[in-house]
C-alpha cells in the first residue's frame, strides 16, 4: 500500500505476504490504515496485488532487544557508538541522521556506504522500498507470545522487526538505522545479523514528522543486486528468536 499527500509527498506505506482469505483482511487494513494515519489525510491510496512466482526464503526473526535512552540527543550518541561497534564510521552515522531527521521523510531507505558515508541508491528522493517480506501464522503467535508480556506485541514492532530481519540477511548488509515518521511513534531501532534487533526509546520528540531508514552496506557490495533482493526476492519470517527483557545497556 502507498498513501500520499499533496504533491505525492510519503503518508505512509506497508507490504505484506498472505495466502487466501488473510489477504482481503489484509487489504482492508491496509485502506483502514492509509485513511487514519497520524501523518494527515492522503490524496491518493494505491494498493497493489502481486501473485509470488518464487517461493519465499525462510527466515528466523532477529532477536529484539531495547537499549536504555533518554533523549534524541542521547539517541544519536548510542546509534554512533552501537554502530561504530558493527562496522559503521563516524561519518557514515552523520550521513544517515542527516536523511532521517530532515523535514521530508522519504518513502524508502537510503543506502549508505559503511566506512565513507556516500549515498548509494540511484533515487535519492525516494529512496529504495524494502518489500515482499512476511510472517507465517505460527511465527506470527510464536512472536506474539514474546511480545505481549513486555507490552509490545503491536503490528508496528511486528511489521518493522520483519522487515529489519530481511534487510539484515541481505548480503553486503552491515547495519540498518530506523526511526519512525509517525509523529506519536518515538521508538526507532538499529538492526544487523550479529547485534539482533535493538530498540531506541525515545529517538525523537513526539510530534516530530521525520522519520526514516538508511541501510549501511559493505562498500564491495553489488547495489544493483541489493536492491532488487530488498525490491523483488520473497522472504517469509518463519521462527522467532528470544526477547530480551531487560532493558539493556548500549
Ligand atoms: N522499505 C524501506 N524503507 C521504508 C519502508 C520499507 N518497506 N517502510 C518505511 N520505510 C522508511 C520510510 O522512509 C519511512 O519514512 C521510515 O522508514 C519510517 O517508516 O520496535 O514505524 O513505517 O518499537 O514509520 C520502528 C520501531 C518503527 C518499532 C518503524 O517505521 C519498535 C516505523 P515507519
Ligand atoms: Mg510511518
Amino acid at each position: 500500500m502507498r498513501a500520499a499527500g499533496k504533491g505525492g509527498a510519503h503518508i505512509s506505506g506497508a507490504e505484506g505476504l498472505y495466502t487466501g482469505r488473510e489477504l482481503l483482511q489484509a487489504v482492508n487494513e491496509c485502506a483502514e490504515r492509509a485513511l487514519a494515519h497520524t501523518r494527515g489525510a492522503p490524496e491518493s491510496v494505491v494498493i497493489t496485488l502481486e501473485k509470488l512466482s518464487t517461493k519465499p526464503l525462510l527466515l528466523k526473526a532477529l532477536p529484539v532487544s531495547t537499549l536504555k535512552c533518554g533523549s534524541p540527543g542521547e539517541a544519536d550518541e548510542i546509534a554512533g557508538r552501537v554502530l561504530l561497534g558493527l562496522g559503521v564510521s563516524g561519518s557514515a552515522v552523520s550521513a544517515a541522521l542527516k536523511v532521517l531527521r530532515a523535514d521530508e521523510a522519504m518513502r524508502g531507505a537510503a543506502i549508505i556506504d559503511a566506512k565513507t558515508g556516500k549515498r548509494l541508491e540511484p533515487d535519492r528522493h525516494r529512496g529504495v522500498r524494502t518489500s515482499r517480506m512476511g510472517i507465517s501464522k505460527g511465527a506470527r503467535t510464536a512472536l506474539s507470545k514474546r511480545l505481549a508480556p513486555l507490552g509490545l506485541n503491536t503490528s508496528t514492532v511486528r511489521e518493522a522487526l520483519v522487515l529489519a530481519t530481511k534487510v539484515a540477511f541481505a548480503r553486503g548488509v552491515v547495519a540498518e538505522l530506523c526511526i519512525s515518521d509517525d509523529p506519536g511513534y518515538t521508538t526507532g531501532y538499529i538492526a544487523s545479523k550479529s547485534s539482533g534487533y535493538q530498540r531506541i526509546p525515545r529517538i525523537k520528540h513526539r510530534g516530530s514528522l521525520h522519520g526514516g531508514r538508511a541501510v549501511f552496506v559493505k562498500g564491495s557490495t553489488n547495489i544493483p543486486g541489493l536492491i532488487d533482493y530488498l525490491q523483488e526476492r520473497p522472504v517469509m519470517v518463519t521462527g522467532v528468536s528470544g526477547v530480551i527483557r531487560k532493558v539493556v545497556k548500549s
